[in-house]
């Protein structure tokens, strides 16, 4: 963790010009009949899970460029993952992936509970095959036409039930890699039932308070067809299934231009909205930093999520799930969660009396530009207000390079190599 004395010293740097751009937000905020300490207190309580393999530098199947101190297990991970907490105060849960994180419960705990973080949802891993694995997953797990191979696959996806059951986990997701790479190579029918029986049996151990979450995509690894390929694929799935099954949602994982924040609308109509990962994509499945690419479209989202807000039932997870192949992932994963706030804070600020009128009355130029005044905010006084306010920077960032964190751990992880690291 970090010392608290930095983050002082960093934070005295910034303090009296926080508050000058703090009280003059609030005097602008009330003048649109908003009480700023109302949305400080909301975003103060908001928070998103780290992915556990966030905070190795990632790559492309072209080459990977560790940086120094990368993380060399899931413990290391969660120090780094604490400290994004630390100094964001706005992750407060991290999300493993199995077996990559696989670890004794007791072991996870106890380093959870030294660094001040929970376990959100667990991921299974059934689209790689492991040193120790009796049945290859080149052509499918959950799918695939092999009775013992999905048996093999369902009985990993029960396990990451058992383990996350120890470490106050709630949730599984599930996401497959299962698909085919030509045309005929698969019968799409009798792929998705193989694919829904087997899912079904990991359903069926599923403890009452869990949710299990199916991710879709739209493609890759197969590049023909996915079987999970789409929303309205995701949609089929968790209605099967039942009441405990929700779709989650990749922002990621969708055709170019396809409407998001719309996929988020009619699955929250319809109770099947389960949890998001975040981040950014131009191209496709690019797992860029939240925010980075299209700001808009991450607020519409959230103008979304922010409607639903008054139904009691409505508590989908959230989580990030990106990839930092130039940037110091802690940098890159903290700079995110601080856009998923901002995103949050930019629609709390929606007038939405004013939006349903103009809506009702077809006053399309108005009703947008109600909209936009959200986005257009720059709320980043009341995001560094409450964590400054919760023991956390002002300036995340700048805390975090003044702390020498990565240097000191660099001591001692030792250096890993990128060469040959890529595979074309
Ligand atoms: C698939 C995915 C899924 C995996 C993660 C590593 O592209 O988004 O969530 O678990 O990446
Ligand atoms: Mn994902
Ligand atoms: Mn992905």
């Amino acid at each position: 963790m970090i010392n608290s004395d930095v983050i002082q010293a960093a934070n005295a740097k910034a303090v009296d010009r926080l508050e000058a751009d703090y009280a003059a937000l609030g005097a602008h905020l009330d003048r649109r009949g908003i009480d700023i300490a109302a949305i400080k207190a909301k975003v103060a309580k908001y928070g998103v899970a780290i992915p556990s393999w966030g905070v190795g530098t990632g790559g492309t199947r072209f080459a990977r460029f560790p940086g120094s101190g990368e993380p060399r297990d899931i413990f290391d991970k969660l120090d780094d993952c604490g400290v994004i907490h630390q100094l964001t105060t706005a992750t407060p849960s991290v999300s493993l992936h199995i077996p990559w994180d696989a670890q004794p419960a007791a072991d996870l705990n106890s380093k959870a509970e030294e660094v001040g973080l929970t376990f959100d949802a667990m991921n299974s891993n059934t689209f790689q095959d492991q040193p120790d694995q009796t049945h290859s997953y080149k052509f499918g797990s959950l799918s695939h036409t092999d009775a013992a191979t999905r048996q093999q696959a369902v009985h990993h996806n029960i396990a990451c039930i058992e383990l996350g059951a120890q470490i106050g986990s709630k949730a599984l997701t599930i996401w497959v890699g299962d698909g085919s790479n030509f045309p005929g190579q698969t019968n799409f029918t009798r792929q998705f039932e193989r694919y829904l029986d087997a899912t079904r049996q990991v359903y069926d151990t599923l403890p009452d308070d869990w949710t299990l979450l199916t991710e879709h995509k739209m493609y890759e690894p197969a590049f023909y067809s996915t079987v999970v390929q789409d929303w309205g694929t995701n949609l089929l799935i968790a209605q099967q299934l039942g009441d405990k099954a929700k779709c989650l949602v990749d922002l990621g994982h969708h055709a170019p231009n396809v409407n998001i924040e719309m996929i988020v609308a009619r699955l929250t109509q319809f109770g099947k909205l389960g949890g998001f990962h975040f981040n950014d994509s131009k191209y496709g499945d690019d797992d860029l930093d939240t925010g980075s690419i299209d700001p808009y479209r991450l607020f519409l989202v959230f103008n979304e999520l922010v409607e639903a807000e008054s139904n009691p039932d409505f508590n989908p997870m959230h989580m990030l799930d990106q990839s930092h192949n130039v940037t110091d992932p802690i940098e890159s994963l903290m700079v995110s969660a601080m856009e998923v706030q901002r995103a949050y804070a930019q629609a709390l600020l929606v007038d939405r009396a004013a939006l349903e009128g103009y809506q009702d009355s077809n006053d399309a130029l108005m009703a947008t530009t109600t909209l936009k005044d959200g986005f257009r905010t720059n709320v980043e006084p009341i995001l560094a207000m409450a964590r400054l306010e919760k023991g956390g920077a002002i300036d995340p960032v700048a805390a975090y390079r003044a702390s020498r964190y990565r240097a000191q751990v660099s001591e001692d992880r030792p250096a890993v190599s990128g060469a040959g690291g890529g595979i074309v």
